[in-house]
């Protein structure tokens, strides 16, 4: 029941000639926005008297935050080689950059070496190529280890890369203890949505909890873990599910940990967070303040003697998603909002997206931009200077009760299931984002959510911009020069012995794993290696895809433009003696899928046969599914900038395997700049961000008639 003060309502109906509930609006977290809040909304918060520093920290984890020290401006970045990344850092760090933050190639993420043959595609592309603790310490070649805080997000290989970045510390003379910085290490929301896994969910909890226990002994001032919203939200998630999901996954590392006999004061006190912050302004602001105060609470119960045990400390990063092709500076002004959220929520280290974001990976152009957009936060408008400015606003104190209530209504259903590591294996928290996703899609697509220059506003025509192009070859060429030096001069014997002893850690389930792999990497074991050393004691994961139904129907269903679509469906169903077929595949080590599984879902509920292939496959594995399953088109989804190598490859596999008629299209992060390279290589059509569901399923209809026509 909503009630307005009488004498607000009696004003509000003149004005609107009408009903103010009509006002009201309900967001995908189930949360009622009411247009006006007033000191009655405040009623029965019980969290109101607290202070900034203290219990329960939704006032934030400092006393005196922001004005006693500015959060850590932390930028993600990483590209081709160790020595180009290097620069890149060196260069940021002297423009006003605080903290570093490694992001890494997708081989390397998945625990392969520059040189192996599942990789051609996606070695430097998204990241940095790492094969050994050689290419870690040109990585911070001048970089003081002792003085820079390094982040890295680094899940699946975590151990081969903790290893590495340790010793090419201690090779430049700087001891564990005295190295700072975070780990990612959260590997359930991987399983969930991120996809860079390698081994099945026990050993990859183990892994985790190997990494906790090494530095909660020897390394103080690293974080061990950085437990993930923000992939959650890139994949769709509500900000409820986004809250709830990561903080049960924090719950299920601490019981981790706790089972491997550490004491919690040990190590909760570096156990750290990382959320999106998206669009919706004030919500994603109280979404960190209800973060802090329900983690203070899920941790009482493991009756911590330390008041730091109980405080949530966190990296923001603005949000990719909202982010578009279609007039890119639009995005500087996203940027710029999310990032105050991110600010006004009390945030500790914070990302801001480059505006090219949605095209490619940041040239040196935009990269400055994202920097100077918190750096004029900082030292410009003033929200330094008083701690937690939103607190007692009615609007932003509701909002962080309501989404804290929700969030840990649903965090009780995931008790109930047994913890995070069952919810997640029944597969419901992943379905759940899914269908969030596939919901905002219908709701993009129709219209009901506006984004401008995309389904407003549009540009009759958008002038490409320059963008970061990586020659993966280049790249590759000299990774596999460098390993196969490294290879030729290590010492043999001790190599051999630090890799068996690391298998046998793995196997025997004795000893810690990256302890372990610290001597490995000292004797040059490579990532590759070390993985291949677990990976026969552990196993691999293998996701099986499944693919939401119903939910872009019930959105989308009774819209004319949906339902002439499906049945223009129907009618060629009936021509062509069956439904049209189509394959989303994803190739090489992209795992980002929420593109691909809201394509998918989207084309079954449009009447199509959508075969999911599943992830991490080569050209020519692809290429062979989709003819042993005689579809009519291959759609190639790439996020990772692989598409140029991939795609033609993937044409050249389906001709040579009599599949010269399947017409294959490609959708995602293509920049327009590879559009006739595609075209070229046989590639019909390409589907870039901010596509309308719809009018692709149209074109692609168009592809099969004129491919009939033309036989
Ligand atoms: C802070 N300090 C203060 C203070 N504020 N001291 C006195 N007064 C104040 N007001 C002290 C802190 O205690 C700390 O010291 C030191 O200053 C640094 O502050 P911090 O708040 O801990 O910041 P920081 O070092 O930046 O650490 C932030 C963090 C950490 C805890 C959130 O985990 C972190 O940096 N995370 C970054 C994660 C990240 O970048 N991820 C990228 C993911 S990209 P002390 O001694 O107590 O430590 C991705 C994309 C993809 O994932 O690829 O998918
Ligand atoms: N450099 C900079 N930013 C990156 N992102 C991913 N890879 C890189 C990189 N190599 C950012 C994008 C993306 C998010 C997951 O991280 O913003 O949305």
């Amino acid at each position: 029941m909503i009630v307005f003060p009488n004498e607000w309502r009696k004003n509000a109906e003149k004005e609107l000639k009408g009903d103010p509930v009509a006002l009201v609006r309900k967001t995908p977290e189930n949360i009622e926005i009411k247009p006006v809040y007033t000191a009655s909304d405040l009623d029965g918060i019980p969290h109101l008297d607290s202070l900034p520093g203290a219990l329960p920290f939704v006032r934030g984890p400092r006393a005196t935050m922001y004005a006693g020290r500015p959060w850590t401006i932390r930028q993600y970045a990483g590209f081709s080689t160790a020595e180009a990344s290097n620069a890149f850092y060196r260069a940021a760090l002297a423009s006003g950059q605080k903290g570093l933050s490694v992001a890494f190639d997708l081989a390397t993420h998945r625990g392969y070496d520059s040189d192996h043959p599942r990789v051609v595609g996606d070695v430097g592309k998204a990241g940095v190529a790492i094969d050994s603790v050689e290419d870690m310490k040109l990585l911070f070649d001048q970089i003081p280890l002792e003085e820079t805080s390094v982040s890295m997000t680094m899940n699946g290989a975590v151990i081969p890369i903790l290893a590495a970045f340790i010793v090419a510390g201690e090779e430049q003379g700087v001891p564990q203890a005295a190295l700072s910085g975070t780990i990612q290490n959260d590997i359930l929301k991987e399983f969930m949505v991120r996809n860079t896994y390698i081994y099945p969910p026990e050993p990859s909890m183990r892994i985790v909890a190997d990494i906790i226990a090494y530095t909660a002994q020897h390394m103080p001032r690293f974080n061990s873990i950085s437990i993930s919203g923000y992939h959650m939200q890139e994949a769709g998630a509500t900000l409820v599910q986004e809250l709830a999901f990561t903080l049960a996954d924090g719950r299920e590392y601490a019981r981790a940990a706790l089972a491997k006999g550490l004491n919690i004061d040990d190590f909760a006190g570096r156990l750290s967070f990382f959320f999106a912050i998206g669009m919706n302004f004030f919500m994603e602001a109280a979404k960190l303040r209800a973060a802090r105060l329900i983690w203070s609470r899920v941790m009482a119960e493991f009756k911590p003697k330390k008041q730091s045990s109980l405080m949530l400390r966190t990296h923001c990063q603005t949000s990719g998603v909202s982010l578009q092709e279609q007039d890119p500076y639009n995005n500087i002004v996203r940027t710029a909002y999310e990032a105050l959220a991110a600010v006004l929520g009390g945030t500790q280290s914070l990302h801001t997206n480059s505006f090219d974001e949605a095209i490619a990976l940041p040239t040196e152009f935009s990269a400055r931009i994202a920097r100077n957009t918190q750096l004029i936060l900082q030292h410009e408008t003033g929200v330094t200077n008083v701690v937690d400015p939103l607190a007692g606003s009615y609007y932003v104190e509701r909002l962080t009760d309501d989404l804290a209530r929700e969030a840990w209504k649903l965090m009780e259903k995931i008790e109930e299931t047994g913890g995070m590591t069952h919810a997640i294996a029944t597969g419901w928290p992943k379905r759940l984002i899914e269908e969030s996703a596939t919901r905002r899609q219908a709701a993009i697509d129709r219209g009901d959510q506006v984004v401008v220059g995309v389904n407003r506003y549009r540009l009759e025509e958008d002038q490409p911009i320059d963008i970061l192009e990586i020659d993966n070859s280049t790249v590759r060429a000299s990774q596999i020069n460098r390993l196969s030096h490294i290879k030729r001069s290590r010492d043999r014997n001790r190599h051999r012995a630090a890799l068996e002893a690391l298998a046998d850690a793995a196997s025997t389930g004795k000893g810690n794993l990256l302890e372990a792999a610290i001597e490995a990497a000292r004797y040059r074991a490579t990532l590759g290696e070390m993985s291949d050393a677990m990976r026969q004691a552990f196993g691999d994961h293998n996701a099986i895809p499944d693919v939401v139904s119903g939910v872009y129907d019930r959105a989308y269903g009774n819209d004319p433009e949906f339902t002439n679509l499906a049945s223009r469906v129907g009618e060629m169903s009936k021509t062509i003696g069956g439904q049209p077929r189509i394959m989303i595949a994803k190739l090489g080590q992209d795992g980002h899928d929420r593109g691909a599984k809201v394509i998918a879902s989207a084309f079954g509920d449009i009447g199509f046969d959508v075969i999911a292939g599943p992830l991490f496959q080569t050209p020519a594995e692809a290429a062979a599914t989709a003819v042993r399953s005689g579809v009519h088109v291959l759609g190639v989804s790439s996020l990772a900038a692989g598409h140029k190598t991939l795609v033609p490859q993937v044409v050249e596999e389906l001709k040579a395997a009599g599949g010269d008629k399947i017409i294959v299209v490609c959708g995602g992060v293509v920049p327009r700049q590879d559009y006739d390279h595609l075209f070229h290589n046989g590639v019909a059509a390409v589907f870039g961000p901010g596509t309308n569901v719809l009018e692709a399923a149209n074109a692609i209809l168009d592809l099969i008639e004129g491919r009939r026509r033309n036989r």
